[in-house]
């Protein structure tokens, strides 16, 4: 199996300097041959392009999200680059960036497959449209897109269609969720499994829940989308948005390990490194480690 790095470097879905930067200091950090220590075959496909655009021009699209034209673009192409990646057969890794460019990875994922499962690994629900978010901040709004709600043009990137039926997201961490938007999640059919339902079932019973009910579902791959922030906010500095009570970097590899043990994850992002927040490379290090040992659980599967 092949494995195709794509990198994103976008800060327009979070509007805070050093998102952007992700993908540059994995690979400084020698990345790509960190995970070429698994014996996959990983192939650098570089980034996706993003616009330099001045902070005072984020709102000239007449959009209510920042950045629009960015958001869009970027998305396209990252969506194109996905589904290209499966269509060869291969594993997509998307490196972030901000959790905006879920919209893309997903969209193309979605487009490749008949009926995606979507695991969504955060400490924010992520499902703001653009009318109820406060911040107008894009990488608080991508599942509800896909799930079909919020600005139009989003919702039908790449594939004129909604992308994802509700009962086959999975969101795993949410403990910082805005009011209307848990208004808005408790109308869907997605599955929120919180701190309550964590402690009183454990990850691993959850995600075997969650394998059941794709498997009965007839999902046919699955997604994981990982926004690092589902750990603790003392764990992850370099991260924008920390929120405490989270979660430990063994908590993060379980959930890894059961999910692509399953055999049915086929692409994932990693999102919401920011190298400039970061303190002695702390959550670089993290970031790294996390990659190395996908890398190890996706090549022992065959
Ligand atoms: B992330 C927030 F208001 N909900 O919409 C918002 F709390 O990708 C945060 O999960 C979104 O890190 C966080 O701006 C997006 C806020
Ligand atoms: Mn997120
Ligand atoms: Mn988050
Ligand atoms: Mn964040």
């Amino acid at each position: 199996m092949n494995v195709n790095l794509i990198g994103v470097p976008t800060n327009h879905g979070c509007d805070r300097n050093g998102a952007q930067y992700g993908p540059k200091k994995l690979r400084e950090a020698n990345i790509v041959n960190i995970m070429k220590k698994s014996e996959l075959s990983i192939y650098d496909m570089g980034d996706i392009y993003v616009e330099d655009i001045r902070e005072k021009d984020k709102f000239l699209s007449d959009k209510n999200i920042k950045y629009y034209n960015s958001i869009y673009n970027v998305n396209l192409n990252l969506a194109h680059m996905v589904y290209t990646s499966l269509n060869n057969k291969d594993f997509p890794i998307i490196i972030g960036g901000d959790h905006s460019i879920a919209l893309g990875s997903i969209s193309g994922a979605s487009s490749y497959f008949k009926n995606l499962g979507v695991v969504w690994i955060d400490a924010h629900g992520d499902f703001n449209t653009e009318v109820i978010s406060e911040s107008k901040n894009s990488h608080g709004m991508p599942l509800a897109f896909l799930c079909g709600y919020g600005d139009e043009r989003l919702v039908n990137l790449y594939r004129h269609k909604t992308k994802l039926h509700e009962e086959n997201v999975f969101h795993i961490g949410g403990r910082d969720i805005d009011i209307e938007e848990r208004k808005l999640l408790d109308n869907t059919k997605v599955s929120m499994y919180d701190k309550t339902k964590i402690n009183k079932l454990g990850i691993e019973k959850i995600i075997h829940e969650i394998i059941e009910k794709c498997k009965k579902q007839n999902v046919d791959a699955i997604h994981i989308s990982l926004d690092i922030d589902f750990m603790d906010k003392d764990i992850v500095k370099g991260t924008g948005t920390r929120v405490s009570d989270g979660y430990s970097i063994e908590d993060t590899k379980l959930i890894l390990k059961e999910l692509i043990n399953s055999g049915l994850v086929k692409s994932m992002d990693f999102v919401e490194f920011n190298p400039i927040l970061d303190e002695n490379d702390e959550t670089l290090n993290i970031c790294t480690n996390l990659l190395e040992y996908t890398s190890n659980l996706i090549k022992k599967l065959k």
